[in-house]
């Protein structure tokens, strides 16, 4: 944790890719009081709401201790009337009405069931509110309205909407990893994302993987799945080949610096035995259901040629919200665009090549932040 000197928070820069963000802060009443306000306004759509209060929470898990006064928040960087209100309300009664009052409404209780659905968006949760569902049991009596990954979403929702802890993400690396290695001896495969970032439970499990040589990678994703699927341990998936074709795709990919990227992916929920010795594919019909001697875990693999591998690895760490962060700081006071392929430079039309995070940041000229430091 930062100590109180190494913050003022006077000077606390205005970008989250600017500032340490530990994952242990001092202002956790107040973040999540403000996540839920985010959240709720994701759940109507408003963009704008959702990253102002995102932006003021973010503020708060930067800051070098607890805020006790409202006077605290004066000179903040992106702290809005509205959230300030919501500070001050839980300073003098420890209490939020409106936070109170979103938390209790069926609207915001039914959204947020029906988005923690592996494969449920907010515009398909809103269309079922509006028909009028409201629980698992309404979706599982209407099977027809699902998709194939929002029905394996609902069969395996006790053990996905339970956490996934550091010791499970290392199984779930070990069982990838002997499947790569045996497809493609010399890959690597990183564990991204919050564990990444030092997160002790996540909700999935995300991986990155590349070979040292350029093109090995290519069509690697369908082998490895195969090699998990006859050994019973893939309960769903969905693999999308990559869709850059060259390198002038690549540019025209990077200039375009959208949220999704083109690499070779795949989202499964693979499963993972309670204890490796306990498990005998060849003995019965497969984990089909969950019991009581494993569980279902959300995994997403993504395959990167070495040459792209560090803006991948910057991608894929998060937090979605560092994500954000860093290509809005890219744009507007660098006129480049960053994205999980590269770094464009679209008045000098050229990019910039990186063979590591280090590398990235220093273009951008930022200082660099380690990952356990990017829980924005
Ligand atoms: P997530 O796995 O959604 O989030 P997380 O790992 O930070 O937290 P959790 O513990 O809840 O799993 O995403 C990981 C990162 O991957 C996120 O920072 C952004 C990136 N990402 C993409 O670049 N493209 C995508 O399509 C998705 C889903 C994520
Ligand atoms: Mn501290
Ligand atoms: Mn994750
Ligand atoms: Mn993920």
């Amino acid at each position: 944790l930062p100590t109180r000197s190494q913050v003022d928070p006077g000077s606390l820069p205005a970008y989250a890719c600017q500032r340490h963000t530990p994952l242990n802060h001092h202002n956790l009443c107040f973040t999540e009081a403000l996540e839920t306000l985010a959240e709720a306004a994701g759940f109507e759509g408003s963009q704008g709401r959702l990253i102002s209060f995102r932006r003021a929470a973010s503020v708060l898990r930067a800051l070098p201790g607890p805020i006790t006064n409202v006077s605290q928040l004066r000179g903040l960087p992106c702290f809005g009337d509205h959230s300030s209100r919501i500070v001050q309300e839980l300073l003098e009664h420890g209490i939020s009405s409106e936070v109170e009052r979103v938390k209790q409404s069926e609207r915001y209780q039914t959204m947020k069931l029906f988005t923690q659905i592996f494969g449920v968006g907010v515009k398909t949760a809103d269309k079922w509110y509006r028909e009028g569902l409201r629980t698992l049991e309404d979706l599982q009596g209407q099977t027809r309205k699902l998709n194939r990954q929002q029905e394996a979403g609902i069969r395996h929702f006790e053990d996905l909407s339970s956490s996934v802890w550091r010791h499970e993400a290392d199984a779930i690396q070990r069982v990838v990893e002997e499947a790569v290695w045996q497809v493609l001896p010399g890959a690597s495969v990183t564990l991204t994302g919050g564990f990444r970032r030092g997160k002790l439970q996540g909700h999935d499990v995300d991986f990155l993987i590349t070979h040292p040589v350029e093109g090995q990678e290519a069509g690697l994703i369908p082998k490895v799945m195969g090699l998990l699927e006859s050994q019973g341990l893939v309960l769903y998936q969905h693999t999308q080949s990559n869709h850059y074709q060259d390198f002038k795709d690549l540019e025209h990919k990077v200039s375009q610096s959208t949220a999704i990227d083109a690499y070779e992916r795949c989202f499964s929920i693979l499963w993972l035995p309670k204890s490796p010795t306990s498990f005998h594919p060849e003995a019965g019909e497969g984990p089909k259901e969950p019991s009581r001697d494993g569980k279902a875990v959300r995994v997403d693999l993504v395959v990167a040629p070495i040459s792209q591998f560090a803006f991948a690895l910057l991608g894929w760490t998060g937090s979605q919200h560092f994500e954000r962060e860093l290509r809005r700081f890219s744009r507007a006071e660098k006129q480049m665009l960053l994205n999980s392929h590269g770094l464009y430079h679209p008045e000098k039309k050229e990019s910039l090549p990186a063979a590591s995070e280090e590398d990235i940041f220093t273009h951008l000229g930022l200082e660099y932040i380690a990952p356990e430091q990017r829980n924005a």
